[in-house]
């Protein structure tokens, strides 16, 4: 993809970039290999808007996928950094903010009775595996195919087919035995969750999921699949992690166990909880959580947890998010840009299918696959509800729709297997440009276009 809009200065920063850092980037989602062209450096952000180094600005959906829900540089958070900063930054020692977020999570999730901190999403959810194998004495989880839990060993396991496999090493390094206890399984197939938990009766610890999936895009639970996992897995005397890292405060002011009325044994957090600072946390049932060191035998630790910095922008954003009208102003606004999108979508005569949770929305490009075979457009008009219904879609085509966009000054997640994101610094004018920016990125992808 050859950018139209001048990046000089991120074309120089990223051939440097690659010298110093594997891909250039300091994560691999930031890539922009699956969309082509190469990733922009930011110079700056504020509200809904992200500034590259070349000066080329745009509206950000990707939001760091997703903890700016306030929007970038709030300055009630920014003030109170500055603040908190010159107080120190590390203590290594308990302080009253970890009191004051902790409240404020349990106040929006009651069923994290206890709560640990950490400093990332990943170690929220090796320790609530680690946490769900030592309150059972059993080895086994299941995870689901699609679901994404940050890269620990024993998550990063993915099937061959959809019926329950041993997990074979997603990535090299990660060691058989590392997911020789891993069981994956189709998403939002309540039937072979049952089966598998049957199979393996008495060995499975845990069944760890996305409760909406944000890592294949946004799919949210078919009717009564959440319910159904819930009760089988209480038949079972199996534990059941929600891991709400990206739906925490995105799909509900109390995630999805308060949208679904569906409550887990433990949680998983991150993003929004820390305000675009690094946080993770796991917590739930006491009786659980007791089996944490110090308390109990089961050991997690870490230097910078709680931190001070972290901590503040997490509790100024919570406190936020809790006031009247401020988490539905945002949902709104999300409904207003799937419907801008959808609008010009079928304007340009574009099939989408497009599913949207709260705050959080995906745009699945179906049937329109330039240079797909017959079978695979039709597999990808079926309704997205799995992994294997994303993976039918036109992935080219949605590398053709996120360029466009980009061009127009839009910026979305670079991949087809990721969530967009709205802050409450959206707003109607975001809505319009997005419309227009849509309509200009999708007319070339029209039918009559499609076809060449
Ligand atoms: P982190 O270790 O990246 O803080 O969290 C891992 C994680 C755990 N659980 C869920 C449901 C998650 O979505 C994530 C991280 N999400 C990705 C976005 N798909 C983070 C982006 C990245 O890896 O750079």
């Amino acid at each position: 993809m050859t950018h139209t809009m001048q990046i000089d200065e991120s074309i120089r920063l990223f051939s440097e970039a690659r010298d110093l850092m594997p891909g250039g980037v300091s994560s691999p989602a930031r890539a922009f290999g699956a969309v082509g062209g190469q990733p922009l450096f930011i110079d700056r952000a504020e509200g809904a808007t992200m500034t590259d180094v070349d000066g080329n600005s745009y509206i950000d959906y990707v939001l760091s996928f997703g903890p700016m829900i306030l929007g970038h540089a709030d300055p009630e958070v920014t003030r109170a950094l500055a603040e908190a900063a010159a107080k120190g930054t590390s203590f290594g020692a308990p302080s009253p903010l970890e009191v004051d977020l902790v409240r404020l999570i349990q106040a929006a999730m009651p069923s994290l009775q206890r709560v640990r901190l950490v400093n990332s999403g990943t170690e929220a959810t090796m320790s609530a595996i680690r946490l769900a194998r030592a309150f059972t004495s059993r080895d086994k989880v299941i995870k689901f195919k699609g679901n994404y839990h940050g890269h620990a060993d024993m998550l990063l396991a993915s099937a061959g087919s959809g019926v329950a496999t041993l997990g074979l090493p997603d990535s090299p390094g990660v060691p058989k035995h590392a997911v020789e206890d891993t069981l994956v399984l189709p998403w939002n197939d309540l039937e072979a969750v049952e089966k598998c938990l049957d199979t393996h009766r008495g060995q499975i610890a845990a069944v760890i999921m996305e409760p909406v999936t944000g890592n294949m895009g946004v799919i949210p639970p078919v009717e009564g699949y959440l319910e159904g996992v819930r009760r089988a897995t209480s038949d079972h005397d199996v534990l059941l992690i929600f891991d709400e890292v990206m739906t925490g405060f995105r799909v509900h002011p109390g995630g999805a166990q308060a949208l679904y009325g569906v409550v887990p044994d433990i949680t998983t957090l991150g993003k929004v909880i820390g305000g675009g600072l690094p946080v993770g946390a796991y917590g739930g049932r006491r009786d659980i959580m007791d089996m944490v060191a110090p308390v109990g035998p089961m050991y997690q630790a870490g230097t910078l947890s709680g931190n001070p910095l972290a901590m503040t922008a997490g509790i100024v954003t919570l406190r936020r998010l809790a006031q009247p009208g401020v988490w539905q102003q945002i949902a709104h606004t999300a409904q207003r840009v799937e419907e801008a999108i959808g609008h010009a979508a079928r304007e340009a005569r574009v099939p989408l299918a497009q599913t949207r949770v709260g705050t959080m929305f995906t745009t699945f490009f179906t049937g329109a696959g330039a240079g797909k075979d017959a079978a695979a457009a039709a597999a990808a008009e079926s309704p997205i509800r799995d992994y294997e219904s994303v993976a039918a879609c036109p992935l080219d085509v949605f590398a053709r729709f996120f360029n466009g966009m980009l061009q127009e000054g839009v910026y979305l997640p670079p991949s087809q297997f990721e969530a967009c994101f709205v802050s409450a610094r959206h707003g109607e004018t975001e809505v319009e440009a997005t419309y227009r920016a849509a309509s200009k990125a999708l007319h070339p992808l029209g039918p009559t276009r499609i076809a060449t």
